[in-house]
């Protein structure tokens, strides 16, 4: 089966109490699947492309509900490592309600994702993908892990695959300055790269403002589009010639993975028509995403152009 996007990383179960209570008080609480990368192949899936994720899981009831949460989008699963051991990671979320701050509690080392080796994954089937995404979550969570990436990026290179990576850091899972020296090694195999303007700060230690930040990093490491986001403010893109595409208003529910459906938006859009309908369609599913609890996006691609021709409609 031929791929547009092919992504890979660790899917958890998330627990959340349900509002108004946080977890040291709920007696139940409601669970939901979270990963950077799965949310990444969920959303595009839904936009209609044809998207697969590589994992490693537990063969266990555990691990088959998370699994079955991520193809029932119509991801491909058949990049799925099957393990008769392990255990599949989780996370405990507390939402932020102001003026208090979400709380995440990891439940994940030693997942049985970690342990993935180069060996174990199915390169052929990797080879049939047009564009393969990781984060900065995949990289910090084991040297094993390192080091698929790497190999993966390095065959994408020779196969022609477009290679995207989100910065993503996670402050839970390594420092900045770990996360600085694995990263910016890549980033010349890197054709799409995003980030949060603060990840540009911390993570690869820029400074200036967005614009100056991507055309640089552009420069410097021959990308083909450079992304920054920054919460409300405008995305900009840099791929030799400057993009900006302001956010839409949005009622905040669960922000979670507003980043990684801005993301799958992005891809999606930028394989159809380039960097600025991949903004336009990752500003639409980003918002979009804050709408929902969980982290992941329910909508589909009728629902997403509404929103974007409504926008434009209004500034004809
Ligand atoms: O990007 C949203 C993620 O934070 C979430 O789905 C879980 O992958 C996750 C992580 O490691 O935090």
């Amino acid at each position: 089966m031929a791929l547009d996007i092919l992504t890979m990383g660790e899917i958890m179960l998330r627990f959340t109490p349900p509002l108004p209570q946080v977890l040291e008080q709920a007696p139940y609480f409601e669970v939901r699947p979270a990963g950077a990368e799965s949310n990444v192949a969920i959303t595009a899936a839904r936009m209609g492309l044809k998207t697969g994720w590589i994992s490693r899981l537990p063969e266990n009831s555990l691990g088959r509900r998370a699994v079955a949460s991520v193809q029932q989008h119509g991801v491909d699963i058949a990049g799925v490592v099957w393990t008769p051991h392990g255990r599949l990671g989780s996370y405990y979320l507390d939402y932020g309600v102001p003026p208090r701050p979400p709380h995440v509690i990891y439940d994940r080392a030693n997942s049985t994702f970690t342990e993935m080796t180069i060996g174990e994954v199915n390169w052929d089937y990797f080879s049939t993908t047009r564009l393969f995404h990781v984060s900065g979550i995949t990289l910090a969570l084991s040297d094993n892990l390192r080091a698929v990436v790497r190999h993966a990026m390095t065959l994408a290179r020779q196969s022609g695959i477009l290679v995207s990576l989100d910065v993503n850091h996670r402050a839970k899972l390594w420092s900045t300055d770990s996360a600085n020296q694995t990263i910016r090694p890549l980033l010349a195999q890197v054709d799409i790269l995003k980030m949060g303007l603060d990840e540009a700060y911390a993570v690869l230690k820029m400074t200036g403002d967005a614009a100056s930040i991507a055309q640089a990093l552009y420069a410097d490491f021959g990308c083909k589009v450079v992304v920054i986001t920054n919460e409300s403010q405008p995305v900009v893109a840099y791929d030799g010639q400057l993009h900006t595409q302001a956010t839409y208003p949005v009622q905040v529910v669960d922000s979670i993975g507003a980043g990684d459906a801005f993301m799958g938006g992005f891809l999606c859009g930028y394989l159809e028509q380039g960097v600025a309908w991949g903004l336009k369609m990752g500003n639409a599913l980003g918002a979009i995403k804050i709408t929902y609890q969980g982290d992941v996006i329910w909508c589909n691609r009728d629902q997403v152009m509404t929103l974007i021709e409504s926008r434009d409609a209004a500034f004809r």
